[in-house]
């Protein structure tokens, strides 16, 4: 059955104020990986899933072939030298094959990685721009053609007029959704009819496409109202049309957007701007011009840029240990104290990871624990020391380094010193602060034992050192260790 249905204009204008995505700059969080021959200016790029990333040189008609793992790249030129031949969008079909668009002399080039050579079909239409590979098939946009190609034999199949700029294409089950910039609007075509099917008027230039089960999104390659770029969501249930306005970007039209494998949504601008809108928004700005492919590889976002393959981890992970704060400063030999540490998932997805409490080089105790994204707790480790020679010891605590972390830094914190001492032997004077331990528990720690007795930590006469059975009193159980101890000396 053919039908047509437009959306009416009308339906766009009398929208209710959209989405503004407000965003939390981060700097630094993008990384250049892979730096590419200066002047290639990569575009179109694509993960193969198997540690292989393709992406194509418009300025030097090369295809490179990146590894993921080792981040070197092998380059195979379409016309066996570097050629101004506009190498633009690039697609992988069922058989590995690598296809990429000729921009400046409308043809698609076809890479064979068994031989390593290049086929290469000229096209008929005024323009090669988006090509895909779909439901067995090849498919170009060249302007005002969808052109369908067998990918074995690399014959056009057909065809199909579609009266206008087809310049993007995004595969979606039995359809292709179709952006026209120049005509404003996105098509769905049936491939199984060869037929538009419905036909969605009064975007402003639309470019990119990329859809999901729920939506179809569509960059719009002008500046939106107010000079914020725009990108035009279309609900397939509904048939409503909302807009995100890319708040804080004011200079150029959004270019391409893509979703990863969680549902975050990355765009790409005319002015150097990649950004995600999901869990957390964020923009980035680029440290080079062009950043307008993408492709998703593992946990990063891989963008093309001036002569860079540039990476943004797509939920930045980063655990911290923010505070360490032993209880006290001086403890009995074979007695416990208790070590605080504080914890902080920094990142954007909830961690599993351990915490472990030392004593110089000597493990406490390790703790398991999970954080959701921005919470911090507090973990109380407890330190028997009994079998610790008398001496200072530096506390510290560490954080096992989660995957795919690149701050590890901060995963560990030293803080405070703790002197294993004679039991009761707690001070070497009766001044404050006291000298350390002399060796004698004498009146000396008496004094500090009477100070701080019938205290608690929330006692402004608290002494934490006098607190000998660790329970957060100091009473007369602590003042009977006192006197079992009183008198003693060292060595
Ligand atoms: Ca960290
Ligand atoms: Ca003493
Ligand atoms: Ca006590």
């Amino acid at each position: 059955m053919r039908y047509k249905t437009k959306i009416a204009l009308l339906t766009l204008l009398t929208l209710s104020p959209t989405l503004f995505v407000g965003y939390v700059p981060i700097t630094n969080a993008q990384q250049v990986i892979i730096t590419l021959p200066t002047g290639s200016v990569p575009f179109g790029i694509v993960y193969d899933g198997l540690q292989t990333v393709w992406a194509v040189s418009y300025l030097q008609g090369a295809l490179f072939k990146i590894d993921v793992q080792t981040r070197t790249y092998q380059t195979y030129f379409v016309r066996g030298t570097p050629a101004v031949i506009g190498l633009y969008a690039i697609a992988i079909d069922g058989d590995g094959n690598i296809w990429t668009t000729e921009k400046f002399t409308r043809k698609v080039a076809k890479f064979n990685p068994a031989a390593s050579n290049f086929t290469e079909v000229s096209l008929i239409g005024g323009s090669a721009d988006s090509v895909i590979y779909h439901e067995g098939f090849i498919w170009v946009a060249n302007m005002p053609y969808v052109t369908k190609i067998d990918t074995a034999t690399n014959q056009i199949l057909q065809n199909y007029n579609l009266n206008g700029s087809p310049i993007w294409l995004k595969g979606d089950g039995g359809n292709i959704w179709v952006s026209k910039i120049t005509e404003g609007n996105v098509s769905r075509f049936d491939i199984a009819t060869g037929q538009v099917t419905l036909e969605l008027n009064g975007f402003d230039r639309p470019l990119g496409v990329e859809a999901d089960d729920n939506n179809v999104y569509i960059a719009e390659n002008t500046i939106g109202p107010g000079g914020i770029s725009t990108i035009a969501v279309y609900n397939k249930q509904t048939g409503q049309i909302t807009r995100y306005f890319l708040a804080g970007i004011t200079t150029a039209g959004t270019y391409l957007v893509s979703l990863d494998s969680y549902g975050n949504l990355w765009w790409s601008d005319n002015s150097d701007h990649v950004g995600v809108i999901g869990a957390k928004n964020h923009i980035y700005d680029a440290t080079a011009p062009f950043q307008l492919f993408m492709t998703q590889v593992g946990e990063q976002m891989w963008f093309t840029a001036d002569s860079y393959i540039i990476a943004i981890d797509i939920f930045p992970r980063d655990i911290a240990v923010t505070d360490v704060k032993p209880s006290k400063t001086v403890v009995g030999q074979g007695f416990n104290m208790s070590i605080n540490v504080t914890v902080k998932n920094q990142g954007d997805t909830t961690e599993n990871f351990n915490v472990t409490a030392y004593s110089n080089e000597t493990v406490i105790q390790t703790k398991s624990i999970t954080l959701t994204s921005g919470d911090s707790t507090t973990l109380t480790f407890t330190w028997n020391t009994t079998g610790f020679v008398k001496g200072s010891y530096t506390i510290s605590a560490i954080a096992s380094t989660i995957p795919n972390e690149t701050n590890t830094t901060n995963n560990i914190k030293a803080d405070g010193i703790v002197i294993v001492a004679m039991p009761c032997d707690i001070a070497g004077s009766t001044r404050t602060p006291p000298a350390p331990p002399d060796g004698l528990v004498n009146y000396r720690d008496v004094f500090w034992f009477l100070k701080a007795y019938g205290s608690d930590p929330t006692k402004p006469n608290w002494n934490p050192n006098t607190d000998m059975d660790n329970d957060n009193d100091v009473d007369y159980l602590d003042i009977t260790i006192l006197l079992q101890n009183f008198g003693r000396t060292y060595p």
